[in-house]
């Protein structure tokens, strides 16, 4: 049989541009990808953001084979299986210990739609039913359902669906240049963005509101950094009028930035906290989001025989993923990659900045083990100077992941100086010859 390539509408993909030179993986190993022919691709992003243990870890793959032999599939309502208890212990293990519950779905996006609809019941189980407005922020990307399109904040995301959540506002972002451009680490500028959230409470009053929806870093709109301060305000504010605060972790937790979550590292504790990603090493879907232990008990009332929420998926808590994601915490405990000891986080930041000469870079972000590369944009063709990298990256053996005009870095948390070195070298010289 023919293997047409237009059969697959590949999301977030330019499909004629794909598949008029098509970009294959077929093995994966540690820090890289081989093609078909063989060829060797650094893995710079961790997949997208999600194999933090680097590619076929022997210790996951083994976990996945035993499990499907052993239990394929448990129903995920009215049943259980152990190793689903196990790993929401494991999980609320890392956490604050305000955040003792897990909810389990099959991707970041239904992790958002959970904790925003856990957000609205919690305050109608507790008598608030008018608190209900949602407010996400700019540029921000919370996966790509109704809810999360909602409240998120990326224009081209949005602009082609009509029929989003009507109770919705938005913070403004806080990326600004003009006064934060190369910053290493937090931006000093922009915490009375913060402020905003008080402007947008007076304008539909707090007692309507029901929660605030930030990531703590957004990945997807090119690695925007909190500026110091801003999240703590945000917290403040929120507890001021019993307003939720959900953190989207999907891309900063498990290690992204030298400690299992950014509420760790940051210090600041959402009332829910939504996962996916790194948390089976990308090896299963998987999400969960982590609700305080409040939350839940608003809802444990009633007649025992009830439902106390009518909300799930077929896949919460699949065994397999389940497995994965234990052999997946295993592997970042024995191996330390929640924070690394080696001074890997110094080194890439260095490495980061010691590329602000390059042709049409206007900025460079970083933290943890996370990097950023603004460029100038080709006048009149915003994310084309971007793309040109990523294919030149590509065919230079690295893949890179663009958004915008922004080239995006999250490697694997099992990066080495010389893989750091070898990065570096391919983005300068592929920086050198873009026009
Ligand atoms: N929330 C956040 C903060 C995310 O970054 C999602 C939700 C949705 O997750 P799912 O599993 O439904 O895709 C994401 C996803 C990138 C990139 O290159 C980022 C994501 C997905 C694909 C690419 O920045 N984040």
């Amino acid at each position: 049989m023919e293997n047409n390539l237009s059969a697959y509408w590949m999301g977030f993909t330019a499909n004629r541009q794909f598949k008029q030179s098509p970009r294959m993986f077929t093995k994966s190993k540690g820090m890289f990808y081989y093609t078909p022919e063989n060829l060797e691709v650094m893995d710079s992003i961790a997949g997208l953001w999600c194999v933090n243990a680097g590619h076929c870890h022997s210790k996951i793959v083994s976990a996945v084979q035993q499990q499907v032999a052993e239990l394929d599939y448990s129903p995920a309502f009215q049943m259980g299986h152990p190793k689903a208890f196990e790993l929401a212990n494991r999980l609320t293990n890392l956490l604050p210990n305000s955040l003792q519950h897990v909810f389990y779905t099959g991707s970041g996006s239904e992790s958002v739609e959970t904790a925003l609809k856990i957000a609205l019941a919690y305050h109608r189980a507790k008598g608030q039913g008018q608190k209900t407005l949602l407010i996400g922020r700019e540029r921000a990307y919370h996966g790509v359902n109704f809810g999360g399109m909602s409240v998120g904040g990326m224009v081209a995301n949005r602009k082609m669906f009509a029929n989003l959540l009507g109770n919705v506002d938005h913070l403004p972002h806080t990326h600004d240049i003009s006064k934060n451009a190369f910053s290493r680490g937090l931006p000093s500028h922009g915490m009375e963005k913060a402020d905003v959230l008080n402007d947008l409470l007076n304008l539909h009053d707090p007692s309507t509101v029901a929660a605030v929806i930030v990531e703590p870093i957004a990945g997807s709109a090119g690695v925007l950094l909190p500026p110091k301060g801003y999240l703590e305000k945000l917290r403040a504010i929120c507890d001021q009028h019993d307003i939720l605060l959900i953190f989207d972790e999907v891309i900063t937790g498990f290690g992204r930035l030298g400690d299992s979550f950014a509420t760790n590292y940051f210090g600041v504790i959402p009332d829910i906290l939504t996962t996916a990603k790194g948390l089976t090493n990308g090896t299963v879907p998987m999400g969960a989001v982590m609700i305080s232990d409040e939350i839940y008990q608003a809802f444990m009332h009633g007649p025992e025989h009830t439902v106390e929420l009518f909300h799930g998926y077929t896949f919460s808590g699949h065994p397999l993923a389940c497995a994965a994601a234990l052999a997946a915490l295993d592997v970042y405990e024995e191996e330390k990659l929640f924070q690394r000891q080696d001074g890997i986080y110094q080194y890439w930041e260095d490495a980061m900045h010691s590329m602000m000469n390059l042709p049409f870079v206007i900025d460079i972000r970083n933290l943890g083990l996370i990097g950023a590369i603004e460029l100038e944009p080709v006048a009149g063709s915003p994310g084309k100077r971007a793309f040109q990298a990523f294919l030149n990256a590509y065919e230079a053996g690295l893949l890179i992941r663009t958004t915008g005009d922004t080239i995006a870095f999250s490697p694997p948390l099992i990066i080495e100086k010389q893989h750091i070195d070898r990065l570096v070298e391919t983005v300068s010289k592929v920086l050198k010859h873009l026009t």
